[in-house]
C-alpha cells in the first residue's frame, strides 16, 4: 500500500490518525495488555496515573505488534523501511493531562514518532489526545519555540497561564481531537504539544516509540539521546529482552540499530549513561 499521503500529512501537521487498525486484534491486545499490567503488580487506585516504560517489551505478545503487517506496513511507509523501535510505555491515565511535550528537554524531537493505542473509547471530551497541528515544526516558523509554549501552558504551581495570557482555560486551546475507538492508531512527533481532557479514571493506553533508520552523524546523536535517557533509565532494565529473544530476522531489523548503539554506550561508560 502506498503511505505517500499519509506520509505527507504526519510531516506537515505532526501526527496522523489509522483508524481500525488493530481492530480485529483488540481482544488478544486487551487480554495482554491487563496480564502484562498484573506482572508489573500495578495497583492502580484511580486517583494518578500507573505508567510503565518497557512495557510492550515485557510480553512476548505485545513484541508482536512489531510483527503485525498493518503496522509494519504503516510504519515502513511512514518512516522507511528498516525504521527503529526504541521503546514502550503502558498506562492507566487519570483524568486531564495537562499539555506538554516528551522529553522536552532534548532537541530534534521532530524525529521520533509517538504510536498510541487507547484500548477504550475516547472522545474530545473524554480524554483523547488533543495536540496543535504543526507545533513540531521549530524549524519553519521561526521565534516559534514549542518548548516555550509548553511552559506557557502548564504551570503545575501557578495561576492557569492559558488564561493570564489568552483568557482561556487550557481545555479550550485551539486544537485537534484525535478521537479514538479501540483498534485506532494515533501517532503524533514527540516534539508536539498535547493533552488530554475529561477522560476516565482508568484510561487504558499504550505506547511505541519509533524513528527512521539513522544515516546522518546528526539522526545517529539524536538516537543515542534518546537511547540514554529511556532505554539505559534502570527501570527499562528487566523486561526489554524479551522483545529481542523472540526476534524473527524480520522484527531484527526494527532492533539492530539501537541494540547495537546501546551496546556500544554501556561499553563506553556504563555508570554516566544509567545515571542521567
Ligand atoms: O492520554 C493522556 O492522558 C496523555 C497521553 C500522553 O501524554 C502521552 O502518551 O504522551
Amino acid at each position: 500500500m502506498d503511505f505517500s499521503k499519509q506520509k505527507h500529512f504526519l510531516e506537515t501537521f505532526g501526527y496522523l490518525v489509522a483508524p481500525g487498525l488493530l481492530k480485529e486484534d483488540m481482544p488478544w491486545i486487551e487480554k495482554a495488555f491487563e496480564a502484562a499490567l498484573q506482572e508489573r503488580g500495578a495497583a492502580h487506585d484511580r486517583t494518578k496515573r500507573t505508567g510503565y516504560v518497557a512495557f510492550v517489551d515485557q510480553s512476548e505478545r505485545l513484541c508482536t505488534l512489531l510483527d503485525h503487517p498493518g503496522v509494519e506496513a504503516l510504519l515502513s511507509g511512514l518512516l522507511g523501511e528498516n525504521f527503529n523501535y526504541i521503546m514502550s510505555d503502558g498506562n492507566c491515565f487519570v483524568g486531564d493531562t495537562h499539555w506538554h511535550i516528551d522529553g522536552a528537554q532534548w532537541g530534534g524531537l521532530s524525529f521520533f514518532l509517538k504510536v498510541g493505542v487507547y484500548l477504550d473509547p475516547v472522545t474530545r471530551d473524554t480524554g483523547c489526545l488533543r495536540t496543535i497541528p504543526g507545533a513540531h515544526r521549530v524549524d519553519y516558523a521561526p521565534g516559534w519555540n514549542n518548548v516555550q509554549a509548553r511552559d506557557s501552558l502548564f504551570d503545575p504551581d501557578g495561576p492557569n497561564p492559558a488564561m493570564e495570557r489568552w483568557g482561556i482555560d487550557q481545555r479550550d486551546m485551539p486544537s485537534v481531537a484525535m478521537e479514538s475507538q479501540p483498534g485506532d492508531v494515533v501517532m503524533f512527533r514527540l516534539n508536539m504539544l498535547h493533552a488530554a481532557f475529561g477522560g476516565s479514571d482508568r484510561r487504558r493506553m499504550f505506547s511505541l516509540v519509533c524513528c527512521p533508520h539513522c544515516e546522518t552523524e546528526e539522526e545517529v546523536r539524536l538516537l543515542e539521546t534518546c537511547i540514554t535517557k529511556y532505554r539505559l533509565h534502570p527501570s527499562y532494565e528487566l523486561p526489554r529482552d524479551v522483545m529481542r529473544k523472540t526476534a524473527s530476522p524480520r522484527r531484527m531489523r526494527h532492533l539492530q540499530q539501537v541494540l547495537e548503539i546501546e551496546t556500544r554506550l554501556l561499553a563506553q561508560a556504563p555508570q554516566e549513561a544509567r545515571a542521567l
